[in-house]
């Protein structure tokens, strides 16, 4: 079996923005370059830079990656996206149009003899209270209640600037370091205890692949500064650069 996992793509597409312009063109060159190639794509968290389904709406600078996805599905890969601290919020869009199952925390799947464990990471960091609270009222149904009567231009205004300012927030090194060390702790205790050989994260957009014993941990980094990916084939685990240059993964 042959998976592929990306995280934090934080993907918009908007003709505005040279930087989401540039980060689009090589997320769609990859995508298209691994269509046909994978049984199994999981996107692991914070690939669309802030998700709501209406029920008669989709966000449209999120138009390019959903036709890819699609292509993707089309020939027959499955998908499972994961949600991340960017997109929690789906309705039926993604099932029901382009065939991405949807998992809320943890995605548990066997193959080729090895147990593989992938979550987004985001409730795996320490010291990071103020977020878990956050991320608890901004889950409650009455909240995406209240966001779904909004008009998707206020909304989503008042959304991308709640999401830019915490994307644009860089950690300094030494609490990158303690969130990260969260991330090691938890992939460490869950291979400890045999519930996975692999366990692949996202969120710390800081890629990297550590072997622990009994198994790995693997941080598929991000599509902002790193175009980095995951991937498992035949029960072997490889941590990946995209290079767009050679149209090819070195
Ligand atoms: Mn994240």
């Amino acid at each position: 079996m042959k998976i592929c996992i990306i995280s934090d793509l934080h993907y918009k597409y908007s003709k505005a923005n040279a930087e989401d312009l540039e980060n689009s063109a090589i997320v769609l060159d990859f995508l298209d370059s691994i269509i046909g190639k994978y049984d199994l794509l999981i996107l692991a968290g914070d690939i669309f830079d802030l998700w709501f389904d209406w029920n008669f709406t989709i966000i449209k600078q999120y138009f390019p990656l959903l036709v890819k996805l699609y292509e993707i599905s089309q020939a027959s890969c499955r998908i499972v996206h994961i949600s991340g601290n960017h997109d929690f919020w789906f309705g039926n869009f993604l099932p029901d149009y382009i065939n991405v199952e949807l998992v809320d925390e943890t995605f548990l799947l066997e193959a080729d003899g090895k147990k593989i464990l992938v979550c987004h990471g985001d409730t795996h960091t320490v010291n990071d209270m103020r977020y878990q609270l956050f991320r608890r009222i901004i889950r409650f149904p009455f909240t995406k209640k209240v966001f779904s009567l909004l008009h998707p231009d206020l909304a989503l205004g008042l959304g991308s600037k709640l999401s830019r300012s915490s994307r644009a927030r860089k950690d300094p090194p030494p609490i990158r370091k303690k969130k990260n060390r969260g991330l090691h702790d938890y992939a460490r205790a869950q291979i400890r205890s045999g519930k996975a050989d692999y366990v692949i994260m996202g969120h710390s957009h800081f890629p990297e692949l550590i072997p622990m014993e009994g198994g790995s941990y693997a941080n598929c980094g991000d599509w902002i500064s790193h175009h980095s990916f995951v991937e498992i084939d035949s029960g072997d685990i490889r941590l990946i650069n995209y290079n767009i240059r050679k149209g090819d993964t070195a």
